[in-house]
């Protein structure tokens, strides 16, 4: 039994590396185990509380709370295995505590996700470990304004690609019936979806939030911001895609309502959620609070395509836009007289595995800070915490 102690302690200490053994070269293996680790990807992430009024197309100003000075803030573009730096900037100037809190991770909420002073800093390292499309969002003081913080805007997604990338699948046409192989490169789309809850003075109204009435109801930060057409909002604008395009749907639901995802005209050949096939040929898509799932579709006729929360209530209240298809003689677009189709940058994530490119317009609610900004915000006032 002694012996069996002894040998028990020895060998804790040897594998701690608290006592130097003749020949073995501790520091060239903490040296090798570091360059095993940084042949991972290394991504450095910056982000900025930005404390902005801010106004929705149909007039309405709020106070709005955001990262990098938009609703959402920047969607980043990961792959499985990414050794994640987060940075997480308070400038002075700013009133309120906030915090930084990413669903890609798995690392402790205490004291990563704690809060941070106007005027200072934090950061943390993480490993992109499963694939998948994570929320991000501020957990206010210690979560207790996590919910105010959340839905004035400071919410946002980090895209994890699976490492070996996308799969195809196989589909019936739209148009024959017959099966066919769609390829795993696709144009993609992201949608992220949440709620306004305001008073009248365009602040924060938790009364309505604990009722679950929201004012608005919002895709990508802006209610009905893809339909120029039918509620004629203003600088909306359609998603644009041409016949046979496969698109993938990236979603994320940052609200407390479910969002029914359906594309009306159309059917989800495939719903991925997490790493497992949730279905094919599904009429909608369930997603309840802070879930995701990645919808692929092949558009195998022209038309114009509405995708909704097919919950009435939140529909018509935001949860609606439009996505127009082309053949070769673009008779959509000439028909609704619509002549820029290059697709929104706010439903456009960055390339990623498997991407095919789209052209993008400047569209989003806010205006987002430049690097340089950033990088003078941490200087002059970044304080580490
Ligand atoms: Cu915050």
């Amino acid at each position: 039994m002694k012996s069996t102690l002894a040998i028990f302690a020895i060998s804790a200490i040897l594998l701690s590396g608290l006592i130097y053994l003749p020949g073995v070269n501790m520091n060239a293996y903490s040296q090798a185990q570091q360059a095993k680790q940084i042949t991972q990807p290394i991504r450095n992430l910056v982000y900025v509380a930005v404390e902005k009024n801010l106004t929705l197309p149909d007039g309405t100003k709020f106070h709005a709370l955001t990262w990098n000075g938009t609703i959402p803030g920047p969607t980043v573009r990961l792959t499985q295995g990414d050794i994640v730096h987060v940075t997480i900037v308070n400038p002075t100037g700013n009133k309120l505590i906030h915090s930084f809190d990413t669903h890609a991770s798995t690392i402790s909420a205490v004291p990563n996700f704690g809060p941070i002073n106007p005027g200072s800093s934090k950061n943390f390292t993480f490993v992109a470990s499963q694939p998948g499309v994570f929320k991000v969002h501020c957990e206010g003081n210690g979560v207790l304004t996590m919910d105010q913080h959340v839905f004035s805007g400071m919410v946002m997604t980090m895209i994890v690609d699976p490492k070996n990338g996308y799969t195809g699948y196989t589909t019936a046409d739209g148009v024959t019936g017959a099966n066919h192989t769609v390829s795993p490169k696709a144009k993609e789309v992201a949608f992220q979806f949440s709620e306004y809850y305001l008073d009248k003075n365009g602040n924060y109204d938790s009364k309505a939030m604990f009722n679950h009435n929201a004012t608005a109801t919002w895709i990508n930060g802006i209610p009905f911001g893809y339909d120029p057409i039918i509620t004629k909002t203003k600088n909306a604008t359609t998603l644009f895609f041409k016949v046979g395009d496969h698109v993938r749907f990236f979603l994320l639901n940052h609200g407390d309502i479910p969002i029914n995802f359906h594309i009306v005209g159309e059917s989800l050949d495939r719903v991925t959620d997490g790493s497992v096939v949730a279905g094919m040929g599904k009429q909608t898509y369930l997603l309840g609070g802070s879930n995701d799932a990645i919808v692929d579709v092949t558009f195998d006729k022209p038309g114009v395509y509405a995708f909704v929360n097919h919950d009435y209530s939140s529909l018509f209240k935001g949860q609606a836009g439009l996505i127009v298809v082309d053949g070769p003689d673009n008779a959509i677009s000439k028909s609704l007289k619509l002549k820029d189709d290059s697709n929104p940058s706010n439903a456009i994530p960055p390339v990623g595995k498997d991407s095919i490119p789209v052209k993008t317009k400047p569209y989003m609610l806010g205006s987002p800070l430049k690097l340089t900004s950033i990088s003078s915000i941490l200087t002059k006032t970044g304080k580490k915490q």
